[in-house]
């Protein structure tokens, strides 16, 4: 799983990728100075798979990972070509949902590339380049679509769904708030153009240290970032990245006592890793052992057998069934053989849907 980090130049793209991944990439007060997308893989925190290691006297904890790409400062007429705008706008193409950061701090010394701080345009200038990609490649496909409809009829179903997704764009709508009919050959379609302004979103409104407390709620410029994010039905997080990277460089006890003079229980980074986790529609699976403890990432509704295939091709391959155990009643038996003579742990099929937090024994024959 993917995210790209976008927003303007000079927003705190980098010092939040930064403060994630610790990854070191550049933060520079100017412009372009992270042209190649820089990638980092992140923990998600999870407290349970800690516990199973208790549990279990486990050698070693693997918690769940997502990637998060820093996807250097798009500018108005990126789709245009300006300041490496196609290149950067083919990144973001391939992640699977995009935190958009936007600027909601006061910093004379640093410079804001339309000379102002102005939420409410600055997501319509990122926004409107994306549409302006998205609808090059609707037009893309009209065009070959044109050709081949005269011999093909379902093809004129595949027109109207073009048709109407470009008016959409081209009056200022993002691909995600249109309503595809519900049909599967649109679905399908649908996904396989693979439209920036189709990727779940979060707005990341990055602001000065005083606004974390009461989460933005008196600063205007997060209440504009809201209203932009409701009326597309996107979330907004709220964000200080530069205390971010302050809290990066604590070890765990500096780092919960500075979140407490801040008034904080959780690093916004923790937050934003938990919000990005849900907007995706994952879950994770657990496996225990005295080698291992593991929490594995997947989409809700994966079935047994795919949810094995994570671990392993031949685990999916050769599945025969799932042994599964809810955590907490793990927990609270104490042990996997007291769970079984309580009889909670269940025996599963192929057909079996994985909950978040099954912890999962998976037998299998190659
Ligand atoms: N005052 C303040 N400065 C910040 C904050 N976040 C980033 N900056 C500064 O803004 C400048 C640009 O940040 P950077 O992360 O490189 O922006 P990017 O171009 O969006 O990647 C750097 O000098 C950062 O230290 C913040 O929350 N508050
Ligand atoms: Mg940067």
């Amino acid at each position: 799983m993917k995210l790209g980090i976008v927003g303007l130049p000079n927003v705190g793209k980098s010092t939040l990728f930064n403060s994630l991944t610790k990854a070191g990439a550049e933060s520079a007060n100017y412009p372009f100075c992270t042209i190649d997308p820089n990638v980092g893989i992140v923990a998600v925190p999870d407290e349970r798979i800690k516990k199973l290691g208790d549990l279990y006297h486990t050698k070693k904890v693997t918690p769940a990972t997502i990637e998060f790409v820093d996807i250097a400062g798009l500018v108005k007429g990126a789709s245009k070509g300006e300041g490496l705008g196609n290149q950067f706008l083919a990144n973001i193409r391939e992640v699977d949902a995009i935190v958009h950061v936007v600027r909601c701090f006061e910093d004379t010394n640093i410079v804001h590339v339309d000379g102002s701080i102005d939420p409410g345009r600055d997501i319509e200038t990122i926004n409107l380049e994306l549409i302006f990609s998205d609808i090059e490649i609707l037009e893309r496909r009209i065009a070959k679509v044109a050709k081949q409809a005269r011999m093909d009829k379902t093809l004129a179903k595949e027109m109207d769904l073009l048709e109407g997704l470009k008016a959409h764009l081209e009056a200022g709508g993002m691909a995600r708030t249109f309503e595809l009919p519900e049909d599967e050959d649109a679905e399908l379609w649908y996904k396989g153009y693979n439209l920036l302004t189709a990727k779940p979103t979060i707005y990341a409104a990055n602001v000065a240290e005083d606004d974390l407390a009461d989460d933005g709620a008196n600063n205007p410029y997060v209440a504009s970032v809201r209203e932009k994010a409701k009326a597309e039905g996107s979330e907004v997080f709220v964000v200080c990245a530069q205390i971010e990277q302050e809290i990066s460089e604590l070890d765990d006890d500096e780092k919960a006592m500075f979140l407490e003079d801040l008034g904080l229980t959780e690093s916004g980074l923790d937050k934003l890793i938990k919000a990005s986790y849900s907007l995706l529609g994952l879950i994770s699976f657990l496996t225990a052992g005295e080698d291992e403890c593991r929490a594995w990432t997947i989409k809700k509704g994966t079935k047994a057998p795919q949810a094995a295939g994570k671990i392993h091709t031949d685990f999916e391959r050769g599945f025969i069934k799932a042994e599964v155990v809810n955590y907490q009643d793990l927990l609270e038996c104490g042990s996997l053989s007291a769970a079984k003579e309580k009889g909670i742990v269940g025996l599963e099929g192929k057909e079996y849907v994985v909950k978040d937090g099954d912890v999962i024994l998976f037998r299998f024959n190659v």
